[in-house]
Formats: C-alpha cells, structure tokens, sequence
C-alpha cells in the first residue's frame, strides 16, 4: 500500500511553505502504508503535469496534497474542488488567470474522496485544532485538488486512487512580522497530517 504525499513550493514572497516542511517530518511507514513525499511547484498546469508523472511512476492507492493556507487558525481537511483557476496574486511562473477552468470538459466540482470526517476526528483526538472545509479557494491548491480528483476519475478511472487536500496555516516563524496571523507549530501540523494518514491507511486497507 503507498500514499503519495505532496507539498508545495513556497510562494506569495515567503521563504518557506509549511506544507511541504510538514510533509518532510512524517514518518517513512504510517500504518501499513508506504509514505511517498514530494514537493510540487505553486504553478498552474504544472503542479499537475510533475505530480501526474510521479502518480504514473509509483501507482499510490491515494494521492494527499497538503498546502499552506495563510490566515488560518486549523488544520482544514478540504471537502470539495471546483472547475475554476481565479488568481488573487500570480503563480511561481506569473501566470494568472482568471475565472478560466482547470479543465474545459470537467464537471463543476468533484469532492474529496478522502475519509474526511474520519481524518478530522482523528486529528482532533490529538487536541489540534481542525476543521472541514467547504472551499480549497482558486489558486493552486483548488487546481491541484480539482486536477487529480479528475484524472482519478478519467485517464486513472478503474485504478482505485482515492485523493484530496488539506491545508495547514502559517507557522511561527511566517508570523514574525504579521502580528495579526494566526499559526501553528510545525510539529503540530506534522502530527496532525500523520493522524490523518493513519485513518486513510486504514480504509484503504478495508
Ligand atoms: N497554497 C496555495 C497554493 C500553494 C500553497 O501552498 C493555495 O492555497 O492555493
């Protein structure tokens, strides 16, 4: 069993994203599960195009992208993706788009095929902070989510992949210089995510 566990590059003008350092802190084995880390590019199309390489390459039974949400106070287990890019500010390679699709013949939205009340009692049993939410927003996170689930269910249907997203906030030393942000520990946010994976684990194995 493997699960292939992505962050992103850092972007927005910081020197770091607390997804992909979360994501290098879990642990090699969760639960029966092979755990397979990698950081992806904050780049339209191209998130896709070097995650759908590797997805190709390793065959996961679930793909769990994980990005920085700034501003948020919990973990946020993601529960839908939509069929828009809309870029409040330009990816890592300027581009921009606006209320253009991800894909042109997708649907609306897919939703998560993760257990995301699960992973969200899970990580609330390790006293941290957590929340569904209904909205991954439309940047490359929304992109991302929404490009997986909808190769899961065209050029991969019949492989079983099951995928989604979580996003984690800022950490400590993101916030120096914005008093206002909220943050969490970055061994918080690992634990967390590594709970999350354990329950994912598990229903894989059902
Ligand atoms: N967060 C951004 C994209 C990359 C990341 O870590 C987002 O929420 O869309």
């Amino acid at each position: 069993m493997r699960i292939l566990v992505t962050g992103f590059e850092p972007f927005g003008g910081e020197n770091i994203n607390p997804s992909y350092e979360a994501v290098k802190l879990l642990p090699d084995r969760i639960g029966g599960a092979e755990i397979i880390k990698m950081e992806i590019p904050t780049v339209r199309r191209k998130s896709i195009d070097v995650l759908s390489d590797k997805i190709e390459e390793v065959w996961p039974d679930a793909v769990v992208s994980v990005g920085q949400a700034g501003g948020a106070s919990a973990i946020r287990v993601e529960r839908v993706a939509i069929n828009i890019d809309d870029y409040r500010i330009p990816d890592n390679d300027g581009n921009q788009p606006s209320d253009e699709p991800v894909y042109s013949d997708g649907p609306n939205a897919y939703f998560s095929t993760l257990p995301i009340k699960k992973m969200r009692d899970a990580i609330q049993a390790k006293d941290t902070p957590i929340e569904i939410s209904n909205s991954a927003g439309t940047f490359v996170c929304n992109h991302i989510f929404y490009g997986v689930r909808h190769l899961c269910e065209t050029k991969y249907a019949g492989k079983g992949i099951i995928s989604g997203f979580i996003h984690v906030p800022f950490i400590r030393e993101q916030v120096v210089d914005k008093s206002d942000q909220p943050s969490m520990k970055l061994e918080d946010i690992a634990a967390g995510i590594t709970a999350a994976l354990e329950v994912i684990a598990e229903s894989i194995g059902e």
